[in-house]
C-alpha cells in the first residue's frame, strides 16, 4: 500500500454567532482538509483549523497549503501510509517548524492507515482509554447578560457545566467584571475558567489574576506572551489558581521547558500546535512525568478536526481539566455527513473507523476556496 497523492483544501466555515478572543473576532472559521490517496484510491482525511488569520499564530491556512503542496507532499508520494511515524520523522529532517501542516498530513495518513486496518485511529496510540470526556463551551459573545444566556441554556440542556470566558480584549478591568458578573450568575453549578490569549502583561496579570481567584475562577490560561516563560512562572508560584499554557506550549522542546521552569502548571493540548498526534502523545507524556494537568484544547475545529483531536485524547489516561472541543456545535454546516455525540456534559469518543468520521465531498466542495492545485472533488 503507496501514498499515491495528497491534496489540500481551504475551507470557510459558517458559525452561529460571532466568537469574539482578545485578538481576533470570528465570523466564519478557516479550515485546511487534508486528503490522501493510496494508489487503488482509498482515501485518508483530516482537518487543522486557524483562527485569525496570522493573529493567533504563524500557520495561516495559505501558509499550511503552500508549504504543505511545495515541500511536505514530495516526501510522502510512494510511502507506507502504516509507517506514518517513520514518515513524519522525515518530513521533519526536511521541514522545521510548520507543526500545523504536518498536523494535516500526518492525520490523513492516520486516518487512511487505521482504515486499512479496519479499526479507530485510537488502536495505533494504545488503545481507548475514555469512551467520553467532559466538554467545556466557550463563552465569548462579546455581552455579558448573552454569555449568562447561553451558560444557563447549556446547564438546563445538559450540554456543559464548565464554561471557558474569552477575555483580554479591551480593559482589563472590565474584564474581570465580565467574569464576575458571570460566575455570580452561574453560582457553583458550573465551572468557570478564563483564556486571556496572550493580552496582558505581567502587573496587569497579577492585579487581575489575584481579583479572578477571589471571583472563584478555576484555571486561567496564557495571560502573557508567549515568549514570557519566566512571567508565566512567576505567576504559577505566586497564586493558587492553576495557571495553564496554550500558545507557548508548542513543540516537545517547549513543553519541556514549560515543565522544567514550571512556566504554567497545565497544558493545553492541541495536536496542531505540536505538530500531530503522535507528537501530542509525547507531550502527554511529558507532563505525566513532570505533574503537569492537562486539557485537551481545540483550536475550533469542525467535526472531522475534532474527532481526531477526541481519538487521540481518548488515550491519555489523566486528563484533568476535561477538554474544550466544542467546535462541532459552533458551527452552522458540518463536512461529515455523520455528527460527534455530544451529551450529558460529555462528547462521546467517534468510534468509527479511521477518525470514525464520513467525509461530505460536496460539503468541502461547496466550502472550499477555489484553489490552483488540489484535486477535483
Ligand atoms: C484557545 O486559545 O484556546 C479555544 C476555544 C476557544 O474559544 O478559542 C480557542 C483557542
Ligand atoms: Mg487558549
Amino acid at each position: 500500500m503507496k501514498i499515491h497523492s495528497l491534496d489540500v483544501y481551504i475551507l470557510d466555515l459558517p458559525i452561529i454567532r460571532p466568537h469574539q478572543l482578545a485578538m481576533h473576532t470570528i465570523t466564519a472559521q478557516a479550515i485546511v482538509v487534508g486528503c490522501v490517496r493510496d494508489e487503488d484510491g482509498r482515501e485518508g482525511w483530516s482537518e487543522v483549523a486557524t483562527i485569525g488569520g496570522a493573529s493567533y499564530g504563524e500557520s495561516t491556512p495559505e501558509a499550511i497549503k503552500a508549504n504543505i503542496d511545495a515541500y511536505i507532499t514530495p516526501l510522502i508520494i510512494g510511502e507506507d501510509p502504516i509507517h506514518f511515524d517513520r514518515i513524519m520523522h522525515k518530513v521533519s529532517k526536511q521541514v522545521r517548524g510548520n507543526y500545523f501542516a504536518k498536523t494535516v498530513v500526518e492525520g490523513a495518513i492516520i486516518d487512511l492507515a487505521a482504515r486499512s486496518k479496519h479499526v479507530p485511529a485510537f488502536e495505533l496510540f494504545g488503545g481507548q482509554i475514555h469512551k467520553s470526556l467532559p466538554i467545556a463551551w466557550t463563552l465569548a459573545s462579546g455581552n455579558t447578560n448573552t454569555d449568562i444566556e447561553e451558560a444557563q441554556e447549556m446547564l438546563r440542556t445538559k450540554r456543559h457545566n464548565i464554561f471557558k470566558l474569552k477575555i483580554g480584549k479591551g480593559d482589563p478591568f472590565k474584564n474581570v467584571e465580565h467574569v464576575r458578573a458571570i460566575k455570580q450568575a452561574i453560582g457553583d453549578e458550573a465551572r468557570i475558567t478564563v483564556d486571556v490569549n496572550q493580552a496582558w502583561d505581567e502587573d496587569t496579570s497579577n492585579y487581575c489574576i489575584a481579583a479572578l481567584q477571589d471571583a472563584g475562577v478555576s484555571m486561567v490560561e496564557q495571560p502573557l506572551q508567549t515568549w514570557d516563560f519566566e512571567g508565566m512562572s512567576r505567576l504559577a508560584s505566586k497564586f493558587n489558581v492553576p495557571i495553564m499554557a496554550d500558545e507557548a506550549a508548542t513543540s516537545i522542546q517547549d513543553v519541556f521547558r514549560i515543565a522544567k521552569n514550571r512556566a504554567g502548571n497545565s497544558i493545553a493540548l492541541k495536536p496542531c500546535k505540536h505538530g500531530g498526534l503522535t507528537q501530542t502523545k509525547k507531550v502527554a507524556g511529558i507532563a505525566e512525568a513532570s505533574g503537569l494537568g492537562l486539557y485537551g484544547g481545540t483550536m475550533i475545529e469542525s467535526s472531522l478536526g475534532t474527532a481526531m483531536c477526541a481519538q487521540l485524547y481518548a488515550t491519555i489516561p489523566e486528563m484533568k481539566f476535561g477538554t474544550e472541543i466544542f467546535g462541532p456545535l459552533l458551527f452552522k454546516d458540518s463536512i461529515t455527513k455523520n455528527a460527534i455525540e455530544f451529551s450529558n456534559f460529555e462528547i462521546v469518543i467517534p468510534d468509527g473507523p479511521g477518525f470514525g468520521m464520513e467525509i461530505d465531498k460536496e460539503k468541502v466542495k461547496h466550502y472550499a476556496r477555489p484553489s490552483a492545485s488540489g484535486t477535483e472533488l
